[in-house]
C-alpha cells in the first residue's frame, strides 16, 4: 500500500489493500495457498487456535491466507469491519440465515428477489420453523406496518433482480433498527463501487461474487460483509458447522484479480447501459424499459441519491409480450442467451423460465413481474456493437410486434 497519511481511494484499495508483496518474495500477485490443512508446531498451538486463543490457520473451510486477503479487501471496499468469502452467493445468503435466524423467528423480504433466494424463503425455510413473508419495500411504510418483535431479519436487493425496484436503504435500516431486526442487503447488482449499504445503516451486505466482483464469468463465489462480531459468528457456525460453503483459494485469487478492474468495468457497464436504456425505450417494439437512470423509473431520484451510477442491468418488456420477447432473444447475435450477470459479455435471459423459474406463474404475478420480462446484463463490448445487435433484433420483429397485446392473452411459460 502507498505510504500516505490519508486513506487510499477505492481503486487503490481494490488493487493493493491487505497484500504486501515484500512478505512473498516481491510477488506482485498473492500466492494461491492450495492447502486443505495447516500444521501446528505443537499440540498446544493447535488447541489454542481451535479455542480462538491464538491467531493462525487451521483448515481451509474456516480460513486460508489467499482467502483472507480477499476478505480484508472486500471489507475495505464495502467499508465494513470484516468480511467472509464463500463458495457462492447462495452459500453467503444461507450462511447468514442459518447463523442468525432460528426456529420461531420471522424473516421479512422484499417482494422481488433473485429466484433462488425467493425459493429458499418461500419454499424451504418453513421446514426449519422459520416464517418468511414478503413486503413491497419500494414503499418503506409497508415494512413499518409488517415488522414485529418476531422479525429477526429483513432481506432486500436494491436494485432488485430482475425488475430493478429500489429500496430506500437508509429508511429501511432505521425501521429495522427501531424494531431490533437485522437488515441484510444483497449488493450484487451495484457492488461497493456504486453503493455501500453499511454506510446507509444496513447490518449485513451479501454478494454473489460470481458477478461483477469476479467480473469475467469464470467462477462461482459469494461474500458477506458485516461487523467483526457477525462475521466471526457466521464463519464459526454458518460456514464451519452448517453449510460448509467455503471458497477455494483459487477462486479467491480470481476474485482478487477481478477486483483490480472493478471500478473501470463498472464505469463502462454503467455508461453503456445508460445509453442503451434510452435507445431501447425509444424503439416502437418496446413497451417498457426498467432502468433506474430513466425518467420513466419511479425511483430515479432515490437511485441518484443512493447509487454512484445506475448500474449495468436493464429489464424490458416488448409490446408483443412473451412471443415477441422469445423472437427478440433468438434474434440477437452478439449478446449471449445465458443467465448470470456482470460479465464482460452482454448476456440476455428470460427470468420467468430461467433465473426466476422458482416462482410459479401465480407467484410471478403476485410478486410483480410478467412472463414477458427480458433481462439484459450489459457487457463491455463496444457500445455501437451492442446497440446494433439489440436494436437490429428488435427491428427484425416487424409490425406485429409493435402492437400492444392485452396482458390476458400473452403467452405464459410454465417452467
Ligand atoms: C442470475 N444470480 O442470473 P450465486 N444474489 C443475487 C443474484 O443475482 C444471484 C445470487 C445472489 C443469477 C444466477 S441463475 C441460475 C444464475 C442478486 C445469482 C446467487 O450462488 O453465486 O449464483 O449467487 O440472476
Amino acid at each position: 500500500m502507498p505510504k500516505t497519511a490519508h486513506k487510499p481511494g477505492f481503486a487503490t484499495r481494490a488493487i493493493h489493500h491487505a497484500y504486501d508483496p515484500a512478505l512473498y518474495h516481491g510477488a506482485l500477485n498473492p500466492p494461491v495457498f492450495l492447502t486443505s490443512t495447516f500444521g501446528f508446531d505443537s499440540v498446544q498451538t493447535g488447541a489454542d487456535r481451535f479455542a480462538g486463543e491464538a491467531e493462525g490457520f487451521i483448515y481451509s473451510r474456516v480460513g486460508n491466507p489467499t482467502v483472507s486477503i480477499l476478505e480484508s479487501r472486500l471489507a475495505s471496499l464495502e467499508e465494513g469491519e470484516a468480511a467472509l468469502a464463500t463458495s457462492s452467493g447462495m452459500g453467503a445468503i444461507s450462511a447468514v440465515i442459518w447463523s442468525l435466524v432460528g426456529s420461531g423467528d420471522e424473516i421479512l423480504a422484499d417482494k422481488t428477489l433473485y429466484g433462488c433466494t425467493f425459493g429458499l424463503l418461500e419454499h424451504h425455510i418453513h421446514r426449519f420453523g422459520i416464517t418468511a413473508r414478503f413486503v413491497d419495500m419500494t414503499n418503506p411504510e409497508n415494512l413499518r406496518a409488517a415488522i414485529s418483535p418476531r422479525t429477526r431479519m429483513v432481506i432486500t436487493e436494491s436494485p432488485s433482480n430482475p425488475n430493478m425496484r429500489l429500496a430506500d436503504i437508509a429508511v429501511v435500516a432505521e425501521i429495522c433498527r427501531q424494531a431490533g431486526a437485522l437488515l441484510v442487503v444483497d449488493n450484487t447488482y451495484c457492488t461497493p463501487y456504486l453503493q455501500r449499504p453499511l454506510g446507509l445503516g444496513a447490518d449485513i451486505v451479501v454478494h454473489s461474487a460470481t458477478k461483477y466482483l469476479g467480473g469475467h464469468g469464470d467462477l462461482i463465489a459469494g461474500a458477506v460483509v458485516a461487523s467483526r462480531e457477525h462475521i466471526d459468528l457466521i464463519r464459526s457456525t454458518g460456514i464451519k458447522e452448517l453449510n460448509g460453503a467455503c471458497i477455494s483459494a483459487f477462486d479467491a485469487f480470481l476474485v482478487l484479480r477481478g477486483l483490480k478492474t472493478l471500478n473501470l468495468r463498472m464505469d463502462r457497464h454503467c455508461a453503456t447501459a445508460a445509453r442503451l436504456a434510452h435507445d431501447l425505450e425509444a424503439h416502437p417494439a418496446v413497451e417498457h424499459v426498467f432502468y433506474p437512470g430513466l425518467d420513466s423509473h419511479p425511483q430515479k431520484a432515490l437511485a441518484e441519491r443512493q447509487m454512484r451510477a445506475m448500474g449495468g442491468m436493464i429489464a424490458l418488456e416488448l409490446k408483443g409480450g412473451l412471443s415477441a420477447g422469445r423472437a427478440f432473444m433468438d434474434g440477437v447475435g452478439l449478446a449471449t442467451r445465458a443467465v448470470s450477470l456482470g460479465d464482460a459479455e452482454t448476456l440476455i435471459q428470460h427470468p420467468a423460465s430461467m433465473t426466476h423459474a422458482t416462482y410459479s406463474p401465480e407467484e410471478r404475478a403476485k410478486h410483480g413481474f410478467t412472463d414477458g420480462l427480458i433481462r439484459l446484463s450489459v457487457g463491455l463490448e463496444d457500445y455501437e456493437d451492442i446497440r446494433n445487435d439489440l436494436i437490429g433484433a428488435l427491428d427484425q420483429l416487424g409490425g406485429a410486434a409493435t402492437a400492444t397485446q392485452p396482458v390476458a392473452v400473452r403467452d405464459t411459460v410454465h417452467a
